[in-house]
């Protein structure tokens, strides 16, 4: 009958209540009419996807709200493009900010379910590598509280990051299955799907003007089917799209070749379509450079590129409202194939010319660069891109031929600086700098954090920067406070509540309140008991999973973050072996004692980052099984860190190790997160660290190691790492040990080659720092002595780091580049 009525007049459905009577009631019904079991045959997994439906109508209700008035304001929306979203787990998110989870407990108790145990079911969704992935995450629940109309584009990858698992120490990596028990959080969206042509050839027809035009012929083509997940806010008040591209073929099955006995062959398109979106490349800051990512980038930029010009002119706007009612910001250079996508529908599909398009174009990206590491700056060979991509290299031939004449012409630049700034890298083999094309394509260029921003300036970007002066600009990251404060320390959160009200839940910088009783006898018990508990609960997790028992009165000194050379994993292992020496050699000292606890995961083909890692459980077995330390010193690599484990363990971190070295790490997240729950900083004045320096105050943090500047003259003026090592005793007697198999002696010469390194370049400035480092824990030792020294600068930490909220971090995003 629904034909005879006007759509006006459709009933609407009827709001939610989240009483636990009508929430358990409604958890029976989706649990029988949903899924089809029985409440006394359920298992676990089909009370968590029915408590998941549950929650997630309140959701929607609010999410068609949400997209309705969007469209009756036609309001400018943000689109944030990443091949990354490492969203974790979203069933705790989306009740603690709905602010049902105790009636949800509730509900699920009174039918003997346990929350706790359902919650830990929900997989982890891991979309991304590490901190790049996890800030997009974040963004997109600051972007949903702070009621800005956005959308996150990505890949529905099948496999995310893989799991780890230890084999004798060594890291093994397996497929990740989170979609395995379906996912109840998302919608397919059948008919918002779009074709994505490779390859082919470019033909040429004249045009009624004098402009040829240009006619793409894809020789393949895929389908990208779109999958939306609901993102929302604090306070459930907006909710905004996460919307993830899957491939599917075009024909699912070649008839033809079936029935001509061809049983693999008829399949062989609809595999590789699904190739496609199958696996998250496991490099982080590392440029994958093969194929397929160059192929994933593409496909996911053109139908979300589509989608946007679709949603666009459907609203009725006019293509040359483009910069006003869109803005897309470009996370990383994975998807700066954009600008050229934008190009070629604005002009091939749309008919604009060539000039109009390349206004609209760059007015409405605009580009974050995550990194400087060389090894991470995307380019892709000429004849590669060529053949996938043949209509896009012709506009970026085109592109660089407008700008490289201007900068000519207009600007005097010498042959040198146009080498640097041509969107074609011709010092060898000739390749598309990605970078240069996302920079030239976007109106803002951001760092994410003041020294990462000024480092731009000075290094990558220094042409293009004189070329744009205006367009550099600094966004220092964030955290979502919900998450990484509210949800992953409820017992934290309870007592800042109790003791300064609740306005810190709406306003993070309201936890500037809580230094008024940094110094409260009082108030830094119950913080220390808080700490305490947190740490009882990781100690748990550690004994269930690993069969290790932790002393939670000693110092947890915690470094979790993937494995690099750069981030000096391998300092903190010197370190600890240094301190194993020490404790064995002066037993007679009074010792703080410490568990040291790592974990992170290494690029598959990262070999010394593998190397590290087994060189962590080495120490960790030596050191643990060795009377002589007398528990003083504990080694613990937790295998598989994701989302889900660092919820555990930084609300339970004393001491947080952020020891890059400097000018390498562009900002760091984990740094704040920690910060926040309350644990000291031992750290570099490197990436956000600098800027967290700056908020805590400098008495709050603990500083060592050379600058960036200083870095950067030695690595320039000759650095010699024997003599540096030889003066130091500590240090060359823990290398002889690790060198000689003191930890491997069933493979003395195992690390000889790490060692090896540090004596001959030290890239890394290990040796260099090392003195420094070492001298800093004492330091810190020394505070732990001081039970109200150290919750006077712990409780100072979390008091004064609202500012990283990465609400702050989108409302700049916000006001001076998407004025949105
Ligand atoms: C960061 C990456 C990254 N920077 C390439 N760059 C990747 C590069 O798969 N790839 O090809 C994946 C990731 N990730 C990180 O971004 C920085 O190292 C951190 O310092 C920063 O905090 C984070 C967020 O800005």
């Amino acid at each position: 009958m629904i034909n005879s009525l006007s759509k006006a007049d459709l009933p609407l459905p009827q709001p939610r209540v989240s009483d636990p009577e009508v929430l358990a009631a409604e958890i029976i019904e989706r649990l029988t009419y949903g899924i089809g079991k029985d409440a006394k045959v359920a298992t676990p997994h089909d009370w968590l996807t029915a408590t998941i439906l549950v929650v997630r109508d309140r959701i929607i209700d609010r999410w068609m709200e949400t997209t309705r008035a969007a469209y009756n304001n036609n309001a400018k929306r943000v689109y944030y493009l990443s091949l990354e979203f490492l969203i974790g787990r979203l069933m705790r998110d989306a009740m603690s900010n709905l602010g049902m989870m105790d009636e949800i407990r509730q509900a699920l108790a009174s039918m003997g379910v346990d929350l706790d145990v359902i919650a830990g079911l929900e997989p982890d969704a891991a979309l991304g590598n590490g901190g790049l992935g996890r800030l997009a995450a974040c963004f997109m629940e600051s972007m949903a509280t702070i009621h800005i109309p956005a959308y996150g584009y990505g890949i529905r990858y099948v496999h995310g990051l893989f799991r780890q698992q230890m084999a004798d120490g060594w890291q093994v990596e397996l497929p990740e299955t989170w979609l395995a028990h379906g996912n109840p959080w998302e919608f397919e969206r059948r008919e918002s799907s779009y074709e994505i042509g490779f390859g082919g050839a470019v033909d040429t027809v004249a045009g009624q003007d004098d402009e040829p035009h240009f006619v793409w012929k894809p020789g393949e083509r895929v389908i990208a089917t779109a999958y939306d997940t609901p993102v929302v806010g604090w306070r459930g008040e907006h909710v905004n799209t996460l919307r993830l591209w899957s491939a599917q073929p075009i024909d699912p099955i070649l008839l033809e070749a079936f029935n001509a006995g061809d049983h693999i062959g008829a399949l062989k398109e609809s595999n590789k379509a699904e190739t496609l979106t199958r696996v998250l490349y496991p490099a982080d800051a590392t440029s994958a450079g093969q194929e397929l990512r160059l192929r994933q980038e593409y496909f996911f930029c053109s139908a979300s590129l589509q989608d946007i010009l679709r949603r666009h002119l459907q609203q009725g706007n006019e293509l040359s409202a483009l910069p006003d009612k869109v803005a897309i910001q470009l996370n990383d250079t994975h998807p700066a194939i954009s600008v050229t996508e934008l190009m070629r529908l604005l002009c091939d599909v749309h008919g604009l010319d060539f000039d109009t398009a390349w206004d609209l174009t760059w007015r409405t990206f605009s580009y974050t660069n995550h990194t400087l590491l060389p090894e991470a700056l995307e380019s892709w060979p000429v004849p590669l891109f060529e053949r996938l991509l043949p209509r896009h290299m012709q506009l970026v031939y085109a592109i660089n031929a407008k700008i490289l004449r201007d900068a000519r012409k207009n600007r005097n630049f010498s042959d040198h600086e146009i080498s640097h700034i041509s969107l074609i890298d011709e010092s060898g083999e000739r390749r598309v700098r990605m970078g240069n094309l996302a920079f030239i394509g976007s109106h803002s260029i951001n760092g994410v954090s003041a020294l990462h921003t000024e480092l731009m300036k000075e290094t990558v970007f220094a042409d293009l920067h004189k070329l744009y002066p205006d367009r550099i600009n600094n966004k220092t990251n964030g955290i979502t406070p919900r998450r990484w404060l509210m949800q992953c320390n409820p017992r934290l959160t309870s007592l800042i509540r109790d003791t300064v009200g609740p306005d810190f839940l709406d306003d993070a910088e309201k936890l500037k309140a809580l230094d008024a009783y940094a110094d409260d006898p009082e108030f830094q018990k119950q913080f220390a008991a808080v700490k305490r508990a947190n740490k009882e609960q990781l100690a748990n997790l550690v004994a269930s999973r690993m069969g290790i028992r932790l002393d939670p009165s000693a110092m947890f000194d915690i470094q979790i973050k993937r494995i690099h050379e750069y981030k000096r994993q391998l300092l903190n292992i010197i370190e600890t072996v240094a301190l194993f020496d020490q404790i064995r050699t002066h037993p007679e000292r009074d010792w703080v004692p410490r568990v040291k606890l790592f974990a992170g995961k290494a690029a598959p083909s990262y070999h010394n980052a593998k190397l590290i890692i087994k060189l962590a459980n080495d120490v960790a077995r030596v050191i643990n099984n060795d009377p002589a330390v007398r528990n003083l010193l504990k080694v613990v690599f937790i295998p598989n860190y994701n989302v889900s484990l660092a919820e555990v363990m930084v609300p339970a971190a004393d001491l947080s190790e952020q020891i890059s070295t400097a000018g390498m790490e562009a900002s760091g997240t984990g740094n704040m997160k920690f910060a926040l729950n309350g644990a000291l900083t031992i750290g570099t004045l490197d990436g956000a660290n600098v800027e967290m320096r700056d908020h805590v105050g400098e008495e709050n943090i603990v500083i060592f190691g050379m600058t960036a500047g200083e870095v950067a003259k030695v690595r320039a003026g000759g650095h010699d790492p024997r003599a540096v090592i030889e003066s130091s005793r500590e240090l060359s007697q823990a290398l002889a040990a690790i060198a000689s198999g003191v930890f491997s002696p069933d493979d003395p010469g195992r690390f000889s080659g790490l060692v090896d390194g540090l004596y001959q370049h030290d890239w890394f400035m290990v040796a260099a720092d090392f003195n420094g480092y070492a001298k800093a824990q004492r330091d810190v030792d020394t505070l732990w002595g001081d039970n109200a020294a150290w919750y006077s600068k712990t409780i100072r930490n979390t008091a004064r780091m609202g500012w990283f909220s990465s609400d702050r971090t989108i409302r700049q995003y916000s006001a001076d580049i998407w004025r949105a």
